[in-house]
């Protein structure tokens, strides 16, 4: 494993947790952590038997956005470079074949929140604040988050978002449909990876698929997005898991997966 300086990255089983740890700069994101982010999630994408990834960050932040001291002098094309890094980092966290879950422990503002967009789903510490507070700075979004919070949690609630800088507590990120669960105390990464772990002893060429589809379709038209459904359906039959699957369930055993 190549040497991090602000990412941790453990693997448990079937899990990894990959953790920001940054925490003198609220974990933000400057090109060198970015750089060590994609290191990471080649590692997890080169790791067999890696089933889920829990991202969350150290300190009381999970990202408190990127790192506004390293964009300060930036000039346009800089800036369109470094926008570019940062997307091209966060689409490999979707282009994964395992589900993504962000544990969001503390702040996520900015990048932070558009990190926490780019995973499957966010699971949330009373804690956390998510916001996409750029305008306050005199930008916008860069890292994905006029799409995909639009995406996430519908037009209307990303315009507000996106136009007044409002931060938003977990309970109320819970109600508009940003975060899936908040978590009281310490609960958060236990939480996170017992989910992760119980996606893990699903079929994982199954849930792989299902990424697939739901990330497919977000492009596509519905009609489009159900032949896309239909192909990736139609290909889980020439697995071995589904015939595994379907035996295990009219035998009343549970299912050896083995991801074939
Ligand atoms: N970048 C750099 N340093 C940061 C950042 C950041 N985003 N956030 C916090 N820090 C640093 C602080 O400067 C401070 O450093 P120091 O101790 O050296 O003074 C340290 O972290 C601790 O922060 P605070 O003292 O401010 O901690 P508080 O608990 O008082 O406040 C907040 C916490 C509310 C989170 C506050 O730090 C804050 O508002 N941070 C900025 C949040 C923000 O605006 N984020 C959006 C950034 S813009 C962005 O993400 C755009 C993404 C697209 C980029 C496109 C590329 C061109």
């Amino acid at each position: 494993m190549s040497e991090r300086k602000h990412i941790r990255l453990e693997f448990d089983g079937g899990v990894a947790t990959l953790t920001i740890a940054r925490p003198e700069a609220l974990n933000a994101l400057n090109p060198a952590l970015l750089a060590e982010l994609r290191s990471a999630l080649e590692e997890v994408a080169g790791t067999g038997g890696v089933r889920c990834l829990v991202v969350t960050g150290e300190g009381k932040a999970f990202v408190a956005g990127a790192d506004i001291d390293a964009m300060k002098s930036l000039g346009p094309e800089e800036a369109k470079a470094f926008a570019q890094e940062g997307h091209r980092t966060f689409d490999m966290i979707e282009a994964l074949p395992c589900p993504v879950i962000a544990a969001v422990n503390g702040f996520a503002l900015g990048g932070g929140c558009e990190l926490a967009l780019a995973c499957d789903f966010i699971y949330a510490s009373e804690k956390a604040k998510f916001g996409q507070p750029e305008v306050k700075l005199g930008v916008i979004p860069g890292f994905g988050g006029t799409q995909r919070l639009s995406r996430r949690v519908g037009v209307a609630v990303a315009r507000e978002l996106i136009y007044t800088g409002a931060i938003l507590s977990a309970d109320d990120a819970l109600r508009v449909g940003l975060v899936n669960r908040v978590f009281l105390g310490d609960a958060l990464l236990d939480e996170a990876r017992k989910t992760a772990a119980t996606i893990g002893e699903m079929g994982p060429l199954a849930v792989t698929a299902g990424k697939r589809a739901i990330l497919d379709g977000e492009d596509r038209d519905l009609h489009e997005a159900n032949a896309r459904e239909i192909d990736l359906f139609a290909g889980c039959f020439a697995s071995a898991d589904q015939t595994e699957g379907m035996a295990a369930f009219l035998e009343k055993r549970p299912a050896k997966f083995v991801g074939r």
